[in-house]
């Protein structure tokens, strides 16, 4: 990636920005009532589309490898810290993410139909899902290193007409590094990009008059769905001991063209052994291991 200068616009500016509310769909609504939405602000939020049992179980299985570092919380099903702060690339996060990454159950999450039929709604056709599965993890104390806004179709290398899915699995509040969206933002495509502490090591572009952020409060099971050139991030963790745990994953209609990164596993490019044989080992279902070998349409 090339390094742009700074400029007027540049985001490292300091800006007053204001929050608003996602704006709530519902999969009740006409079909066209909410691809109509998603064009108009670049995002669809959908409230407790996701099961609750499904979420509670992926997220057990995560703690269970994430033990002694997070552990499931007392009275409620917020993951709480036990102090140590991480965030991605760090050495106790390349030390459980591999554990995370070979979970049948990770994977599978987004292949289950009720999931697929959502996305399937938003493209308006078959949706091929991309093999790159992510799990988030933001924990107290890494105030900085959180995802910088970005558009996926610049990390992605992908079209207009992939989109990313999140899935909140517990409730997520105000101090607990919630996923936050630019709304309208696709509209004006793929911007610049500058280096950036965080996450994926990059921010893009936001042009002065973009002060206005959706961001809402999430519960378990809430679904952000957002399109490819759609800017989002994500707030500071500033909780005392709460982490935030969710998945997340790309699709696309089927055809569409997928960049080659994109059938790796996620970090499998910089932890040695994150390969999906490995991954694949004691898996049951054959039909879910290599899936995409025979898309179309690789490039
Ligand atoms: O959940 C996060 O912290 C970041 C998610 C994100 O940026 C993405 O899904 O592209």
């Amino acid at each position: 990636m090339s390094e742009i200068p700074f400029s007027n616009n540049s985001p490292h500016r300091k800006s007053e920005s204001e929050n608003r509310d996602f704006v709530v769909s519902s999969v009740e609504e006409d079909q066209q009532i909410l691809q109509q939405r998603f064009q108009d602000f670049g995002y669809l939020f959908f409230k407790g589309y996701v099961d609750s049992r499904q979420c509670d179980s992926l997220l057990d299985s995560f703690l269970n490898v994430l033990d002694p570092h997070i552990s499931v919380g007392d009275g409620n099903d917020i993951p709480v810290s036990n102090g140590t702060a991480f965030s991605e690339t760090d050495p106790v996060w390349d030390e459980v993410y591999p554990k995370m990454q070979s979970m049948e159950e990770f994977h599978s999450f987004f292949h289950d139909d009720h999931i697929q039929t959502l996305m399937k709604t938003v493209v308006g056709k078959e949706v091929f899902v991309y093999p790159m599965k992510m799990a988030r993890i933001s924990t107290p104390g890494k105030i900085g290193y959180e995802t910088p806004p970005h558009q996926d179709g610049h990390s992605h290398h992908a079209g207009p007409t992939m989109a990313g899915i999140w899935v909140a699995l517990h409730d997520v509040s105000d101090q607990m590094g919630r996923l936050k969206i630019l709304p309208a933002s696709h509209k004006r495509g793929i911007r610049p990009v500058f280096s950036a502490e965080g996450v994926g090591g990059i921010q893009c572009e936001i042009y002065p008059e973009e002060k206005t952020w959706h961001v809402s409060n999430v519960e378990k099971g809430d679904v952000i769905i957002f399109h490819s050139a759609t800017v989002h991030k994500a707030e500071p963790n500033k909780s005392d001991i709460f982490s935030r745990i969710s998945v997340d994953t790309r699709f696309c209609d089927y055809g569409a063209p997928v960049f080659s990164t994109n059938l790796e596993p996620h970090h499998g490019w910089r932890i040695e052994g994150l390969c999906w044989d490995e991954i694949y080992k004691g898996w049951q279902q054959k039909s879910m291991k290599y899936y995409w070998l025979d898309y179309p349409n690789l490039f």
